[in-house]
């Protein structure tokens, strides 16, 4: 049903206008004598125990051991940019909203304010995460275990700013493009475009909180998209632009990356949406060495726009499986964590391994199937421990 209500009064008690200037725009009305200041903090990366990949671009881990809190602290949340992060000022920032819609619109912050404000706990997984486990390698950034986090995300619907723009029939895909610019004129822009119904989507929003804090300049500061239950390409930062579309975008980001074959045809290839279903064992971690009695074993598993229904753990390489414990919030679009009490009395190497079921009947794969992209790596997680004598 359209949604015909106006704009109200900004509903947003921990966020106004005057934070996002303090917050965030402070640093570049001070002016470019504050550089130095600003590639500091861009420094402060590992201090905060994050695994630096590659520094420009920002593209930053998340270690396993920050990954058994439900919520994942902003500071300790994979950054997946793939140009500079771009310094935005708050007072200077619009939102251009045009295309196939009858009333085309530039917002500035305090207009977005006025939308009905929606909170959203949504999992952020890189459709690269994993990447480091493909042989032969593939090109890309070489992620482990960690570019994936989950936080709750405030904002406003997307649906709503579009209904207020008046999508026309023709429109049939929202193009997405940030403020973040490629290094040479040759190399392509990243942006992205979503189907219209995923982008009517209620829990599809145009974001300016995680975790209650306004979004830091990493991870899309002022505005981004959060498209719940894909991979996080679709979740365009630095949000400028959003323009509707009689058609999928066909930039590179869209025709060439983000694709795996579907068969065996490596060009006959599909564009990569939905996350699959995945689990890892965030403790003990991998070459840990545990006392023999009782072990806690901790992980995390999503399913993308499917609710895990359970995850089994086998503490013999894959021989027997016993279901775990979920636990804590259970939000559609959000992680479960989950816990094993683990009695071991034989000390010697062990292999525990987690695999995920959802509500579909997904379950993850037992081995990798290799794709040229290194993308979606669902594979079941397997680590090796060492039991001592207690
Ligand atoms: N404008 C812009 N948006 C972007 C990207 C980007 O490079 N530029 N990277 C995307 C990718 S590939 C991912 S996985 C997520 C990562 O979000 P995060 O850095 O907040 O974790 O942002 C997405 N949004
Ligand atoms: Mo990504």
């Amino acid at each position: 049903m359209a949604h015909h209500q106006e704009p109200g009064p900004a509903s947003s008690p921990g966020i106004s206008r005057r934070t996002f200037i303090i917050r965030g725009g402070a640093l570049l009305i001070a002016g470019p004598h504050l550089l130095p200041l600003l590639s500091r903090l861009a420094e402060g990366a590992e201090e905060t125990g994050l695994i630096v990949r590659t520094r420009r671009p920002e593209n930053y881990e998340t270690p396993l051991s920050a990954l058994r809190s439900w919520l994942t602290p902003n500071d300790l949340f994979y950054v997946r940019s793939h140009y500079d992060t771009p310094q935005i000022a708050i007072q200077d920032w619009t939102l251009q909203v045009d295309g196939e819609v009858d009333r085309p619109m530039v917002l500035r912050m305090e207009d977005l304010l006025r939308f009905e404000k929606v909170t959203i706990a949504n999992t952020l997984e890189c459709a690269g995460n994993g990447r480091a486990f493909f042989t032969p390698k593939t090109s890309g950034v070489q992620w482990e275990y960690g570019a994936v986090g989950n936080a709750r995300w405030g904002g406003v619907r997307l649906a709503d700013v579009l209904r207020k723009a008046g999508v026309r029939a023709s429109g049939r895909h929202v193009m997405l493009d940030g403020a973040d610019r490629p290094p040479l004129p040759t190399t392509p822009d990243f942006i992205r475009s979503i189907p219209i119904e995923k982008a009517l989507d209620p829990n599809t929003l145009l974001a300016y909180e995680m975790n209650g804090q306004p979004l830091p300049p990493r991870h899309g500061f002022p505005l981004r998209a959060i498209v719940p239950g894909w991979y996080g390409m679709a979740s365009c930062k630095w949000l400028t632009t959003i323009r509707v579309l009689d058609q999928e975008d066909d930039g590179y980001f869209m025709k060439t990356a983000y694709r795996i074959p579907r068969g065996d045809n490596p060009n006959d290839t599909v564009g990569l949406t939905e996350m699959g279903v995945k689990s890892v064992i965030t403790k003990p971690l991998d070459g840990e060495r545990v006392k023999a009695g009782t072990v806690e074993v901790k992980g995390a598993a999503w399913a993308g726009e499917a609710e895990i229904v359970g995850v089994d753990l086998s503490t013999d390489g894959g021989k027997t499986w016993r279901p775990v414990r979920l636990m804590g919030p259970r939000e559609r679009f959000a992680w479960r964590i989950w816990e094993f009490t683990w009695e071991v009395k034989q000390a010697g190497p062990y292999t525990l391994m987690a695999r995920a079921t959802d509500s579909r009947g997904r379950v993850q794969p037992g081995s990798l199937v290799w794709n040229p992209g290194g993308y979606a790596n669902t594979v079941i997680h397997a680590i090796q421990i060492a039991v001592e004598e207690a």
